[in-house]
């Protein structure tokens, strides 16, 4: 940097006294953008697949740390030290449950919401109710509810979980409790959030409940479906094609206070416009194929593909296929709108599309 012989032994002087010398490093700390930490990448469904079901054959839930989890792991934060991350703030993890078992009951500061990709007759347990998963589903676990996952049913059951466990850890805000019991005692009828809430707009005369948690714990597919059919009576949002979001019925809010669920629909041909924000996103291809632009790179998916999109990272969406593409994604917009920090920025040129510089090769 030029310093002069003198003031690099000061630096050293006063570094023996854990100080130091904020002209050295206020362009690290402060830089003009965020720095690319987390890098966009993408796991192919087969890849994963694979190892999730080996995973079945080598451990089991209860001795697996009480889940059984293949997680996604981001190459940038991975090789700084930073284990378990998809994006800097969020974590996506594959977990299988194999018919008979159990996952134990526990609860965490963090906050879990769940998308189901296959099978049936699994049920999680939160907060006294049990909760059956159908593919399609969005279930949430807010932070600090007791919740253990069963299966009652014939199939493998697999689903995708998120959570801001990265962000968690980065502030040092973990707490983590086992149940007494594996099984949380059952105290309301099955699917009761959805038998009182499921229809969103409407809530049992003298019902106090508001705020957080959200009351409803089950966003079944049907539901979304048919919101996303829908939506195409109308133009599309130019950046993100037909989209909804997961909210709480009862204050209109993100339906998990730190984590965004979103699913979006992409008909055949579509190519949305090109923005970037500071929340970043994980997403999962539900059916369809096409690709995602990002930074200039070309990132290719098809059904079952988990895509990584870090902070302030350009990105615009095609479906080349010729049915609707559907896009599942967790985003950690709600966490970036409580801190103030959020930001977004649209791509101007070439009617919002970006220069394609290069394709990307997923790991097969
Ligand atoms: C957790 O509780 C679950 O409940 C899944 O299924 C993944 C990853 C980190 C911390 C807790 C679950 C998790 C987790």
């Amino acid at each position: 940097m030029g310093w002069s012989e003198e003031l690099l032994a000061f630096h050293e002087e006063i570094a023996k006294y854990n100080l130091g010398p904020l002209w050295d490093v206020i362009h690290e700390i402060i830089t003009r953008e965020p720095v690319e930490t987390a890098v966009p990448y993408l796991w192919k469904w087969p890849v994963i697949r694979e190892r999730v079901m080996k995973s079945g054959q080598l451990i089991t839930p209860e001795r697996g740390g009480e889940r059984r989890v293949v997680f996604l792991e981001n190459p940038g934060l991975k090789a700084r030290g930073f284990r378990a991350a998809a994006t800097q703030t969020l974590y996506v993890g594959i977990q299988l449950l194999l018919p008979g078992e159990i996952a134990p009951s526990h609860r965490h500061s963090q906050s879990a919401v769940r998308f189901i990709i296959e099978g049936n007759g699994a049920y999680t347990a939160v907060d006294g109710e049990k909760i059956y998963m159908e593919r399609g589903d969005y279930i949430l676990t807010p932070a600090w509810t007791w919740h253990d996952h069963g299966h009652e049913g014939s199939e493998p059951m697999i689903w995708m979980d998120g959570l801001d466990s990265p962000f968690v850890q980065l502030i040092n805000a973990s707490f983590f409790e086992p149940h007494a019991e594996k099984r949380q005692p059952i105290t309301k009828p099955d699917n009761y959030s959805v038998k009182r809430y499921g229809v969103g707009m409407l809530r049992p005369l003298g019902d106090r409940h508001h705020g957080y948690p959200s009351p409803l714990a089950v966003y079944q597919w049907t539901h979304t479906w048919a919101a996303l059919q829908n939506l195409k009576a109308f133009d599309p949002d130019p950046f993100d094609g037909y989209a909804v979001q997961f909210i709480n019925p009862a204050n209109g809010q993100s339906a998990d206070p730190r984590i965004d669920g979103v699913m979006q629909l992409l008909t055949p041909g579509m190519h949305t416009r090109a923005h970037r924000h500071l929340s970043s996103a994980v997403y999962h291809v539900v059916q369809g194929s096409g690709y995602t632009v990002i930074n200039g790179t070309r990132f290719d998916w098809e059904k079952g593909d988990f895509l990584a999109l870090p902070a302030w990272a350009w990105h615009e969406h095609v479906n080349t296929g010729s049915e609707d593409a559907v896009l599942f994604s967790i985003t950690d917009t709600p966490l970036m709108e409580l801190l103030d920090l959020q930001r977004v920025q649209e791509w101007t040129e070439a009617d919002g599309h970006q220069p394609v510089k290069s394709v990307f090769e997923p790991l097969r």
